[in-house]
């Protein structure tokens, strides 16, 4: 029977990846992207055989509204780094139905530098699904693409919904991207997603934007002035660069690393790391045990109408519950 012979053989993806072969490591990243059960139990003993050669790199999440520079600034970044021998992978992570195809293309030739670089690796947002669902497999894929030997991961996500809030979560650092707007500054700030950033980096800090690039940084100084840091030891950053000429690129990275420095001295690095580990079983787990509501087709053509029926007070909502554990428990 085709379904008894096992499509991945775990010991040799193991080795491969580890050895660094990306045709491996975007096959075993497909694995984990799946969502049959047979795939996900050798993804499930895939990451577990490789969590020892996991968490080695710099995990950095870049946010800011669409058009902001994320991708620019992660080529500029990313050729950089490369140059200096680091291999550097990409991620992102973008539940929205927004990225079609086509954008994605549109974001490998906005990276069109690292598209091409043999030490950078490139890996799309998984397909659209619940927010929880597609992090889950971001998270997954980095650490396939740290047993691989990437030492930097940078992870993208577009300032929408809560999705900034999951990278936040999956990083060690977190980089809030800004454009030199126009006076109103404070209006951009989603106050939620600023108390999460490391560094707030004004981009497009050239041409004729420089001065409007400048007035902005100090009123975002002067804004997260008043905000409590998220760290004892950190007082996030705020920068002005331009990933169009590179302007910037180098401070920008240099304060990456001294926060890796400072938090790693003072243990909140682990202890940052270890939490989000703990948050991942959870995730995961809440994750595991919804499916049913969205897999099951009974389940599936029955919630609507409970809701309606609690909506409109003739269904208790424990009653609704008891109904749809009792389907659950079919
Ligand atoms: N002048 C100037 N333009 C820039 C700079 N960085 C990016 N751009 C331009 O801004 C536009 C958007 O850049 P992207 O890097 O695609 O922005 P993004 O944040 O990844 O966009 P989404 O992925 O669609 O959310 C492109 O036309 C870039 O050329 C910069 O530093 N200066
Ligand atoms: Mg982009």
């Amino acid at each position: 029977m085709a379904s008894s012979a096992p499509p991945f053989d775990v010991g040799r993806l193991t080795r491969d990846i580890r050895a660094g072969d990306r045709t491996v490591l975007s096959r075993a990243i497909t694995l984990i992207e799946s969502k049959r059960p047979d795939h996900r139990r050798n993804a499930a003993a895939l990451t577990q055989a490789l969590l020892g050669a996991t968490g080695n790199a710099v995990r950095v999440g870049i946010t800011g509204a669409p058009g902001v520079g994320k991708s620019t600034t992660i080529d500029a970044l990313g050729s950089i780094l490369t140059e200096q021998g680091h291999k550097v992978a990409v991620l992102a992570v973008d539940p929205s139905s927004r990225r079609t195809g086509g954008s994605i293309l549109a974001d490998k030739t906005r990276m069109a530098q690292l598209a091409n670089d043999a030490n950078a690796f490139i890996r799309p947002s998984p397909a659209s699904g619940t927010l929880g669902g597609v992090a889950a497999k971001t998270r997954e894929t980095m650490l396939l693409c740290e047993a691989a030997g990437h030492d930097v991961v940078l992870v993208e996500t577009v300032g929408v919904g809560q999705s900034e809030i999951a990278v936040a979560d999956m990083t060690d650092f977190f980089l809030v991207l800004m454009l030199p707007g126009a006076g109103d500054e404070l209006q951009g700030l989603k106050k939620g997603v600023v108390e999460l950033a490391d560094m707030i980096a004004v981009n497009k800090a050239d041409g004729d934007n420089l001065a409007r690039a400048k007035a902005a940084a100090a009123e975002y100084r002067a804004a997260l002035h008043i905000l409590s840091p998220r760290s004892a030891t950190w007082s996030p950053p705020v920068i002005t660069y331009s990933a169009l000429t590179g302007d910037g690129i180098a401070a920008l990275w240099a304060h990456i690393l001294e926060h890796r420095e400072k938090l790693g001295a003072s243990g909140e690095l682990a202890a940052r790391r270890g939490e989000q580990q703990v948050k991942w079983m959870w995730a995961m787990l809440e994750e595991r045990l919804f499916a049913p509501l969205r897999s099951d087709r009974a389940l599936k053509a029955a919630l609507p109408r409970l809701e309606a029926e609690v909506a409109a007070g003739r269904v208790a909502p424990a009653a609704a519950v008891e109904e749809i554990a009792a389907m659950l428990a079919r």
